[in-house]
């Protein structure tokens, strides 16, 4: 297993859910931390809570191309030198078939899982390449790969981060850095409240009677993905809950 002494890892989406685990995850491994998200005052904390732990906070909104390839081009020694970049930061935004679908929600999903995906990686790879040495840690999800009602433009966003971690590992042939794609159903954090515009009653309902995925799940696969000897690349991880199955392709008899 590698070690994470003297390893930079910079985390996007930290002020909650899968991203917040990963940093509690990688610091207890004595990991250097870039952490980020929109909500300052998440960001303080967390760097509190971490206490000893080498760490900087960017309040960043991934969606702003300057704000991303600034903040990353100003970090210090040795924060700069990545060797770990989670691109955890995403939503999703509905649940209405897609000729309801609110298109606010569908540019803010497309602007974030895809758009600011891409910034980041593009800010952090040129360093990763040069140095020979990093991984790239996307987090996709089963709706990339496995269409439900109401997934529309959600699940679309998530298949362009399937297919841009493979084209990635196609691109970086021959050199040593490393890309993962870690694909989770059903997991309880603030995702479900987000995707109901703030609805904490009906997020509840989601996860009722059901013992889904937690975010200190997810957290180990991103951590057992990076710890893995350098010369082995995790392409994808998928993981469900056992409660969670997939309900097949269904025929509507009137149809
Ligand atoms: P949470 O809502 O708990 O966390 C999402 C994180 O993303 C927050 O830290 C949020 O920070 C950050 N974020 C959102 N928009 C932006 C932005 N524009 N700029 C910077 N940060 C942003 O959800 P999860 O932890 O569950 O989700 C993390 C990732 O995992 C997402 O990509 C999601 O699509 C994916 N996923 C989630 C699953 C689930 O069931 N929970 C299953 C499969 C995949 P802030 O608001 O402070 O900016
Ligand atoms: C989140 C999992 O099944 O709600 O990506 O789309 S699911």
């Amino acid at each position: 297993m590698t070690s994470f002494t003297d390893r930079t890892v910079f985390i996007t989406g930290a002020t909650s859910g899968f991203g917040a685990a990963a940093a509690r995850r990688f610091a207890a491994a004595g990991a250097r931390l870039v952490i980020c998200g929109r909500r300052a005052g998440r960001l303080e904390a967390l760097t509190a809570e971490l206490g000893p732990a080498p760490i900087r906070a960017l309040t960043l909104d991934v969606r702003d191309r300057a704000a991303v390839f600034e903040a990353i081009a100003a970090l210090p020694s040795p924060f700069d030198a990545i060797d770990v970049l989670v691109n955890n930061a995403g939503l999703a935004l509905g649940l209405e078939p897609a000729h309801q679908a609110n298109l606010e929600d569908w540019d803010k999903m497309v602007d974030t899982n895809i758009k600011g995906l891409m910034y980041c990686t593009r800010a952090v790879l040129p360093g990763m390449v040069t140095r020979n040495h990093g991984h790239i840690i996307n987090l996709g999800s089963i709706a990339g790969s496995h269409p439900y009602p109401g997934g529309n433009a959600y699940g679309g966003t998530k298949a362009f981060v399937k297919q841009f971690s493979l084209n990635l590992r196609a691109d970086l042939y021959g050199s040593k850095v490393r890309v993962t794609n870690i694909e989770p159903g059903l997991c309880e954090t603030e995702f479900s409240v987000v995707r109901f515009h703030g609805d904490a009653e009906r997020a509840a309902q989601v996860y009722e009677g059901t013992t889904p995925l937690t975010a200190d799940d997810i957290a180990e696969c991103i951590f057992w993905s990076a710890a893995l000897p350098a010369h082995v690349n995790i392409n994808s991880i998928e993981v469900m809950p056992v409660a969670q199955t997939f309900a097949g392709a269904r025929v509507y008899k009137e149809c």
